[in-house]
């Protein structure tokens, strides 16, 4: 039975405007129709959001939210596995993976969210005039009113939670939209908010494309009051265009090009399977993912060899074979651009060391998005594909002789969402990790995360940070009060 993915507005499924087709990456099969969100689609999301915060939602205590965010994170773990089922079907992700990171990490982000904010203070002053009297300032926040939340297909429902959980325990009410590539997660979560008891209206869907389609429709719509979004560095820029004449805050996690450097001092036992991780993770679709691997010279024949090793480990196959290491790409549109740059590295004279292909996986695989996990060496910072993000398992091997090099050459880039240092030397991995221009520094781990760390980029990669108290302070607006005594 085919599947239709509906918008969601005002706590009721609903039609859009016209219809498309989500197709499985794995196989080319249908999954489902997409319901197309008209302008009016958005009109009436923006509307019904208004109209929660104006009436009950907005009168809600901290302590009621809290209980009921928690009350969400329950609910995802009772439908875990209709959970897993949607994500894998969207993305052809291995089953394990959607199971230990995706889903897990949206109950989490719920119960995380709800524990910042039960326990988050805020700041008070006594204030003293020279004159003897005295004030007391401090501030209420209140939620910043109705958010646009735009995301990826990475990670669908992981980011799809990482934000709509403080907004929605900040008080907001959200408008969602989730990448036209996974429509799954998002659509069934309404169901699972409306169960857990959040008032219609606080939590809507919107579904279909980006530019000149439903993202454009919302976030140039005047009755939001801000705009979280995860997604390419580029479409970050179209959105500040497009809320420029409104004047609206926004939240922005973009691309990344991130680095890892590997020195000789390092245990490679650890590092190599931890540059696997962090360059074939998901395909390589995460924005967290290694495309650049710095390495001492010393041990740069090791660590290819090391890497190329772990690359040929890795099993391409079917979400539900438990073998499975790895999925496909999201789409074969994604997989031409991935492609693109397998070509351009040949042309810039890259020596391909594992790779650089599409794999022969049979013909019941043969309509999917499948590439061949891919290193590279004879390349530099000069080079196109070692500047520009590809989004695939890929990275490029390059040597280096001292750290001071090493800074630099990671450094030496338009984006500066994360980096990782191998080292054995705790002193070097102190310093280097804080050299890092980045938002996210690692030191033998990657994508090791506590959720009340501060999250996102700098540079290309992003404006603000969310992740504990910091996505609390993107998510309300302060109004100091001053009282004379
Ligand atoms: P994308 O920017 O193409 O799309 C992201 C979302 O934005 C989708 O829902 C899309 O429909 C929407 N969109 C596109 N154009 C729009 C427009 N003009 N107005 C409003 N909405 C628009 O990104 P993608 O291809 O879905 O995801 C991959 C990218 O996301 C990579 O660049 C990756 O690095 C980045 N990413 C970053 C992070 C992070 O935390 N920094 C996390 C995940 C992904
Ligand atoms: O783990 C997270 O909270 C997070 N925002 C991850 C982003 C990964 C990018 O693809």
């Amino acid at each position: 039975m085919s599947t239709t993915f509906r918008n969601f507005v005002d706590g009721s499924y609903v039609d859009g405007v016209a219809e498309f087709d989500k197709i499985d990456p794995v196989d080319g099969s249908l999954v489902g129709t997409v319901s197309e969100a008209g302008a009016e689609t958005v009109d009436a999301a923006v509307r019904a959001a208004r109209r929660a915060l104006d009436g009950a939602w907005g009168r809600t205590r901290t302590a009621d939210r809290v209980a009921l965010m928690r009350r969400v994170a329950d609910r995802i773990d009772e439908r875990f596995e209709d959970f897993v089922a949607a994500e894998v079907r969207d993305t052809g992700k291995p089953v394990s993976l959607v199971r230990e990171l995706d889903v897990a990490r949206a109950a989490m982000n719920f119960r995380s969210f709800a524990d910042t904010v039960a326990s988050a203070g805020q700041d008070s002053f006594l204030t003293e005039l020279p004159d003897g009297r005295q004030a007391l300032n401090y501030a209420v926040h209140k939620p910043l009113g109705v958010v646009a939340v735009i995301v990826p297909w990475n990670l669908p429902l992981l980011l799809l939670t990482w934000k709509v959980a403080p907004a929605l325990a900040c008080g907001n009410a959200v408008v969602v939209k989730p990448s036209e590539e996974t429509p799954a997660t998002a659509t069934l979560l309404a169901e699972v908010i409306a169960e857990a008891g959040v008032p219609d209206g606080v939590y809507n869907v919107v579904h279909g494309f980006g530019p000149g389609s439903v993202g454009e429709h919302l976030t140039s719509h005047r009755g939001i009051d801000g705009v979280t979004f995860t997604g390419e560095s580029s479409t970050g820029s179209a959105i500040m265009r497009s809320v420029a004449p409104a004047v609206r805050p926004v939240s922005f996690e973009l691309g990344g090009k991130n680095a890892a450097v590997v020195f000789a001092d390092a245990d490679l036992d650890k590092a190599i399977p931890g540059l696997a991780r962090s360059t074939f993770l998901n395909t390589g679709q995460v924005c967290l993912c290694t495309e650049r691997v710095y390495v001492e010279r010393p041990v740069f024949d090791d660590v290819v060899a090391g890497l190329a090793k772990e690359a040929g480990r890795l099993r391409l196959g079917r979400p539900d074979d438990p073998g499975t290491t790895t999925g496909p790409l999201i789409s074969r549109v994604h997989r031409e651009k991935v492609q693109s740059y397998f070509d351009l590295a040949v042309t810039e004279g890259a020596e391909v060391v594992v790779g650089g292909g599409v794999p022969d996986l049979g013909d019941d695989l043969a309509a999917g998005a499948w590439i061949q996990p891919t290193l590279w060496t004879g390349l530099d910072n000069s080079h196109r594909v070692v500047r520009e993000e590809v989004f695939g398992p890929v990275a490029a091997l390059i040597p280096f002789d001292t750290e001071e090099e090493a800074v630099k050459m990671a450094n030496d880039t338009d984006y500066g969402l994360a980096a990782v240092t191998w080292t054995s030397d705790l002193s070097r991995g102190h310093r280097v990790a804080q050299r890092m221009r980045v938002g996210m520094s690692w030191v033998n781990t990657w994508y090791l995360r506590d959720l009340r760390s501060p999250f996102g980029g700098v540079g290309l990669s992003g404006i603000g940070r969310e992740g504990g108290l910091h996505s609390l302070h993107f998510y309300t607006e302060p109004t100091n009060v001053c009282v004379q005594l």
